[in-house]
């Protein structure tokens, strides 16, 4: 499985129009830096077990209590996933069937909300997620967000603020998480808010839960009653979500006195049959699987090196003159802030990609252009990584992406030499899920 002749034999002959489609987008993604904060290589085993006969099989409901017969084997392959779940995390109970991350915060509202109730969340133009309480989103039309954010001078979190915002309003929720934040979050602060007002503590950790089992980031699991997250972004999973959760619930008594049921029962409820209908096993075997990869110091040691390239790049860039919100990154991920250029973040976004660094157009804390042109751009680092990618490599990505910034009235002339140059440089490096071996090395 380390070349196009391998891959997908059968696809190959049954429909080559879909066939070329995957090899153009495998090669795409084998030349150009993936910088996307949320994306990742998921390795061999992911995807095997993601394209494996387990897609077949029906299942409602939870190991040894199902809906359907035949589900023996089934049963053992879910509760591995959750057995290893809990055991990454340390949590006391987990729910692997969520279909991703938006229906696993669904399901965390469901299990302890009733529509109308008050959450506290970021906002997406502040560095949050849709389903934290925006809008446009259910969060936002069937809850009523209080929002809360960094500030539009430091790009940091203000505890005093958000403090003072939680005491006036009253929240029955408050969401810890970020797609957008490079900073650390300090779950133990947002702790004695929430037990202050007597709120539910619920950290979304999509994106830095590699980070977490890496030990490089604080630890939300003793601080929270439930921790959501998907597992293919930095863990390197299939795309999938899942919830962690304490088994009771501190509040029982204040919000939930007429249910019989803990907290734990509560969040499987709110997923199945609230939610969704039949889990899909396939993912589950490859979350399983992925579970048991980032288990291991091989994972912790790339944890600690994604966060270790975000920072060389971070100061990489700075030392060049480029801007970043928050002053740098303590995480996989950075903002680079456009907000006093002629040109936008989409601007940049669209002209690295062109020459082959592929990112995101972003919101940056106190932005005053609109979220479809933005004045940032959010880069990641851990796909780079997953490939084999260190400080000195960063170094010339920051070179990189200086040169197009450097660049962007001469875009014409500039980018097609930077994209041949990431091409060749790509080549020298296994990438998970598409090559053992960079090809020079065969
Ligand atoms: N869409 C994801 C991201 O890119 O951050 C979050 O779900």
């Amino acid at each position: 499985m380390s070349d196009c002749r391998q891959r997908h034999p059968h696809l190959r002959q049954t429909d080559p129009d879909l066939f070329a489609l995957i090899e153009k987008q495998t090669e795409a993604e084998s030349t150009t830096l993936k910088m996307i904060a949320s994306e990742n290589y998921a390795s061999f085993s992911v995807l095997e077990a993601s394209g494996s006969i387990l897609t077949n099989k029906y299942c409602e409901g939870y190991p040894a209590a199902r809906y359907y017969e035949g589900n023996e084997v089934v049963d053992q392959i879910e509760q591995l996933a959750i057995d290893r779940a809990k055991k990454l995390f340390g949590a006391e109970h987990a729910n692997v069937q969520p279909y991703s991350g938006s229906p696993a915060n669904q399901a965390v509202y469901r299990a302890v909300l009733r529509p109308g109730d008050k959450v506290m969340g970021m906002p997406v133009p502040e560095g949050g997620h849709l389903t934290h309480g925006w809008k446009v989103n259910f969060s936002g039309r069937d809850y009523l967000q209080v929002p809360y954010g960094p500030d539009p001078e430091t790009g940091l979190l203000d505890f005093a603020k958000i403090r003072k915002i939680a005491r006036e309003e009253r929240p029955k929720m408050i969401w810890v998480g970020a797609t957008a934040y490079p900073r650390k979050l300090e779950y133990e602060k947002f702790a004695e808010i929430a037990a202050e007002i007597d709120a539910y503590l619920v950290a979304d950790i999509a994106h830095i839960n590699g980070l977490i089992v890496a030990g490089v980031h604080p630890d939300p699991v003793p601080h929270c009653d439930m921790v959501s997250s998907t597992i293919h972004k930095m863990l390197r999973g299939p795309r999938a979500g899942f919830i962690l959760s304490k088994e009771e619930d501190r509040y029982q008594e204040k919000y939930h006195s007429s249910s019989k049921f803990n907290l734990a029962k509560r969040v499987d409820r709110a997923v199945f049959p609230g939610l969704q209908g039949g889990p899909h096993m396939n993912t589950i075997a490859a979350m399983a699987t992925c579970f048991k990869e980032a288990d291991t110091d091989e994972f912790r040691r790339y944890g600690a090196q994604v966060a270790a390239n975000a920072k060389h790049l971070a100061e990489s860039l700075m030392a060049r003159g480029i801007q970043l919100a928050g002053g740098g990154t303590d995480t996989h991920l950075l903002i680079l802030d456009f907000r006093t250029a002629e040109f936008t973040g989409k601007d940049v976004a669209e002209a690295l990609a062109r020459a082959g660094i592929i990112g995101n157009f972003n919101m940056v804390p106190g932005d005053h252009r609109k979220p479809f042109v933005t004045s940032g751009v959010r880069l990641g680092t851990p796909a780079l990584t997953s490939m084999g990618m260190k400080e000195p490599e960063m170094e010339k990505v920051a070179g990189w992406i200086d040169e197009v910034c450097r660049n962007m009235g001469n875009l014409d002339e500039v980018t097609p030499g930077v994209r041949a140059e990431i091409a060749e440089f790509c080549g020298q490096f296994a990438i998970p899920g598409i090559r053992d071996r960079a090809p020079a090395t065969r």
